[in-house]
């Protein structure tokens, strides 16, 4: 009896221990994609070296898909592992791979051919397939007027996908496809009038078409296309859920906008005819300038392009200029200003930028200690257009509404009101144009984002020789780490 008792006892021990062991060990044996990145507490990403999805710039690694990528990773509590793949078919071909990548984060737009190999995540960005031609030479206006062109796209590519869809309805549709360009070199090929024609994604044009200032539209080939994120087919859905839950959050917080404002706005805030002229000054104009732009920038210990890019949008770099009120020079300094500043003479640029290097730095020290980088630079630049003064009125009705006098994005919301009667009799400085300050920040962090986008370390002094730097085709690592804006 007492025997049977203790064998069951022992039967019973063994049988759960044996339970717990194959429970563990079923565990231990195959954990999920999600567990296993978490595991080795790095998420590995594929996808390509392009001003549209992963460059270096002087700051290190940046880029739209960098980005989003490294916002996951960070929510995930893991290290990003960037790899990037030479073309398409490569980093396709290089997430189904054992210890491969597991995420191709790489503006991919999903593509029936691919099924087999990937799962698509939920779109971050709608895109338009645009047909980009050279200003000057025929406009084709259709799918017809491609026939008789020399056509060039990205090999693999949904855009070569296109092509041979339309080939069979217009035999006599020529194209290449080429494995060994990225986007940038196909515009420039276009520009140069090397090819007649291209097929790249509206986002791609809007971030170059301040490299390039002889690329057009011709027309929008097909209706707008969903990019997203892909995992190998293989893969169980555990990562995969992640990504699209962290994707729907981006997309209501506002990360996702705030990316695509600053990755392709410029166009937005330019227009496309200011964003090719801007491409001609850069050449042109800024050459006269720079080497003040720098001195006085050591001087003032700020970095030189967001000088330049206050020039630029003072006067396009031209030093003669005069506003309707009588504010004048590169720098468009008022009388007071200038006087304050030890200016004596408004219309020499090389005044001008240091009396406005100086008078920038002076208003931005000033500002409330409470104000941290970088907003604290975005003020600064408010201030310097529509004064300190008004600056404060703005933030106490921030205050009022509940929002926080601290942050650009919330002030920013509150300028305009300055020129509503009902509003800036409540303050105390009263009526301003509080609509200017707010298109003068845009556009200065515009330009000086495309600024440090076409400069590099290794190539300051070359702009004027048109050597200007195309983030993603230099694929050297930059030189100099300046802080973060
Ligand atoms: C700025 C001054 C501020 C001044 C504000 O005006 O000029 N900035 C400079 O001189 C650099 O000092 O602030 S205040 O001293 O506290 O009053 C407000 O008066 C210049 C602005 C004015 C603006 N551009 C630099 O951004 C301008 O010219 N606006 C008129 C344009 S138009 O004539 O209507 O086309």
């Amino acid at each position: 009896m007492f025997a049977h008792t203790a064998l069951r006892q022992r039967c019973a021990k063994w049988l759960i221990a044996t339970g717990l062991f194959l429970l563990l060990g079923a565990c231990v044996e195959k954990p999920s994609t999600l567990e296993r990145v978490k595991e080795d507490g790095v998420l590995r990403v594929i996808t390509r070296n392009s001003p549209a999805t992963y460059f270096q710039d002087r700051n290190g690694e940046t880029g739209f898909e960098y980005e989003l990528v490294k916002h996951f990773a960070d929510d995930l509590g893991v290290k990003l592992q960037i790899e990037t793949a030479d073309n398409l078919d490569e980093l396709y071909g290089a997430l189904g791979k054992p210890s491969g990548p597991v995420l191709a984060a790489a503006g991919l737009v999903s593509s029936e051919r691919r099924q087999a190999q990937v799962k698509y995540s939920h779109p971050y960005l709608e895109v338009t397939p645009q047909v980009i031609y050279r200003n000057g030479r025929p406009r084709p206006t259709d799918a017809k007027g491609l026939v008789g062109k020399k056509i060039m796209v990205l090999k693999g590519s949904s855009h070569a996908d296109q092509l041979a869809e339309l080939k069979k309805q217009y035999p006599g549709l020529q194209y290449e496809e080429s494995d060994a360009v990225e986007v940038v070199d196909l515009l420039r090929m276009v520009d140069e009038g090397q090819i007649d024609l291209t097929l790249v994604d509206s986002n791609e044009l809007a971030m170059n078409q301040v490299y390039f200032p002889n690329v057009r539209v011709a027309f929008d080939l097909g209706d707008t296309r969903d990019q997203r994120w892909a995992v190998a087919a293989g893969e169980d859905n555990s990562l995969l859920n992640e990504i699209n839950e962290y994707l729907d959050k981006a997309q209501k917080n506002g990360t996702l906008q705030r990316l695509k404002d600053r990755y392709y706005g410029h166009v937005d805030v330019l227009g496309y005819v200011g964003a090719y002229t801007f491409a001609q000054h850069l050449q042109q104009r800024l050459p006269k300038y720079e080497k003040h732009f720098k001195s006085y920038a050591k001087v003032e210990q700020v970095d030189w392009r967001l000088l330049a890019a206050i020039g630029y949008q003072e006067s396009m770099w031209q030093p003669e200029v005069t506003s309707k009120t009588g504010v004048r020079g590169l720098m468009m300094l008022t009388q007071r200003t200038a006087q304050a500043m030890g200016v004596s003479n408004r219309l020499d640029p090389k005044q001008s930028i240091q009396g406005g290097a100086k008078y920038f730095m002076k208003i931005k020290e000033e500002l409330d200690d409470s104000i941290k980088e970088p907003d604290r630079t975005w003020f600064a630049l408010a201030a310097y257009n529509v004064g300190t003064g008004h600056l404060d009125d703005a933030r106490t009705l921030a205050k009022r509404e509940k929002l926080n006098p601290n942050k650009w994005l919330d002030v920013k919301k509150m300028l305009p009101r300055l020129s509503q009667k009902q509003w800036y009799r409540q303050t105390k400085y009263g009526y301003a144009r509080g609509g200017e300050p707010v298109h003068f920040v845009a556009n200065i962090r515009r330009y000086y984002d495309i600024l440090t986008w076409v400069t590099q370390p290794q190539l300051e002094g070359q702009v004027a020789e048109g050597a200007l730097h195309v983030p993603g085709v230099n694929k050297d690592k930059p030189a100099d780490q300046s802080p973060p804006m």
